[in-house]
């Protein structure tokens, strides 16, 4: 992309309503606007970012043999009151008329439209585990919408439901997603930490939020600071291996780790105290198994192996992948911008054309930017004819991980100059060692 032709609103002033830096940064970079409160549009970078974290998420559910699928919006009430939930959700839950005067609402989750279509389709214990996802837009209508998309009243979440026959096949579907977000959150570039929380209102008695520690996070957390030296890494997981997934579960979940809602003082006490931490954090994602809950109030049975019908045993798995966004910027920038791991950057890499209109720089950069896009990258081209100092502040603010300046002098000397946003440090290559080095970043 050249940026002469792209479209990045960027802000030269901090704006005001924005209280925390993820916020005054998406702003900033000209990733999002707000339309109301709590309701954002995506501008071009931001949406670049958005999907790349829903590619992560597909990728990983994928792997651990989850299925996609696509649920609308907008839902009738009335499998709500089957379950008991258009009543009990309150004033979350934005309620729409249609023409007709029937009662309908943007969807806050989705537990009872999957079971409705569980429950028109299985019949057999033959036909499972099953276990769905969506990608979609939900709404809640939060009393506080703040933080940007941190705390919407619109955003995009990761929801899936797994289907088993028992508790304990449940139970492995827990863990298939524990493990799996897992992973997911280390692609991003997070470390979010399992914590044991509360149910609210999708119900349950198992459950653990993800958390990123952050001080500007809305939750409290209390661990044993031990849980921060655990990394995933590069595990080979059979997600079919039930041991394996469970194993994975206790050594994640073993040490003491729970939000404000479950934190327990005499269980904490036990925790050597050098290693007590009180912190926030920022939820990224919940895990759930509740059991029978919607299966039985909406008779979603199936015939067991004696020919008996019983109620399935259920969970849901949710990611905030807009919230995700913030929570990366949150974790990861500087004074002069945000940071992006290379596993989520909207650009792999910019390009910063020093003498815009100098026959020679304009070539040296022409050739980065095929080159870079033969090899299926994508560079930002900064041909703009602008001062340098501004290209370096905006590259800078947008925080790509890798920027090539190209100028007569360097060129002069057969050279690019290479620089990484996160640590600052710069190097003068060829222009194919720079292009090699920042592909092999990539592959
Ligand atoms: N049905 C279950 C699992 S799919 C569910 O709705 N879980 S949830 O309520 O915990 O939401 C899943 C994730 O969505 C949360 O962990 C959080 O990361 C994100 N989320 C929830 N509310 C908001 C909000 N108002 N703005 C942005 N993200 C949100």
């Amino acid at each position: 992309m050249r940026l002469s032709r792209y479209f990045l609103p960027v802000l030269k002033e901090n704006p005001a309503e924005a209280q925390i830096v993820s916020h005054r940064l998406m702003l900033r970079a000209g990733m999002i606007k707000q339309s109301a409160a709590g309701i954002y549009s995506w501008l071009p970078l931001g949406l670049k970012v958005l999907k790349n974290i829903e590619t992560i998420v597909h990728e990983e559910q994928a792997k651990a043999g989850h299925l996609a699928m696509l649920m609308p919006t907008i839902q009738s009430a009335d499998l709500w009151r089957e379950s008991g939930r258009y009543d009990d959700y309150g004033e979350e839950m934005l309620r729409i008329k249609d023409r007709h005067g029937r009662d309908m609402l943007f969807t806050p989750t989705a537990e009872e439209l999957i079971t409705d279509i569980f429950r028109g389709h299985v019949t057999s214990y033959k036909d499972m585990p099953l276990t769905m996802y969506q990608i979609q837009w939900k709404f809640r209508d939060e009393r506080r919408p703040r933080f940007g998309v941190m705390r919407g009243r619109e955003f995009y979440m990761k929801d899936g439901y797994n289907f088993d026959l028992t508790k304990e096949d449940a139970m492995h579907a827990y863990n298939r997603h524990l493990v799996s977000y897992l992973r997911t959150y280390e692609r991003m570039g997070l470390q979010a930490i399992p914590m044991r929380a509360d149910s609210g209102p999708i119900g349950g008695d198992d459950t653990h939020e993800f958390l990123v520690l952050a001080e500007t996070g809305e939750s409290e957390v209390f661990y044993d600071s031990a849980v921060t030296d655990l990394t995933f890494g590069d595990r080979d997981i059979n997600y079919d291996d039930k041991a394996q997934c469970q194993s994975i579960m206790e050594e994640f979940t073993t040490k003491y780790a729970r939000t404000d809602e479950t934190h327990d003082e005499a269980l904490f006490a036990e925790v050597p105290q050098e290693r007590r931490k009180v912190a926030r954090g920022i939820e990224v994602g919940q895990i759930f198994y509740f059991g029978t809950k919607y299966s039985e109030a909406m008779g979603a049975t199936v015939q067991d192996a004696d020919g008996k019908q019983v109620p399935v045993h259920m969970g849901s798995h949710g990611i905030g992948v807009s919230r995700l966004v913030g929570a990366i910027i949150e974790a990861s920038h500087d004074d002069k911008g945000i940071i992006w791991p290379e596993g989520v950057t909207p650009f792999h890499c910019g390009i910063v054309n020093l003498k815009q209109g100098d026959a020679e720089a304009d070539a040296a950069c022409e050739d980065l930017y095929r080159q870079l896009t033969k090899a299926g990258l994508e560079p930002l081209y900064d041909d703009r004819n602008e001062r340098a100092g501004g290209k370096f502040a905006t590259m800078d603010l947008i925080g790509l991980p890798w920027r090539l300046t190209v100028g007569p002098r360097g060129l002069k000397n057969g050279v690019v100059e290479l620089t990484c946003r996160k640590t600052g440090d710069s190097e003068e290559l060829t222009p194919e060692a720079a292009i090699a080095k920042v592909i092999a970043r990539y592959m």
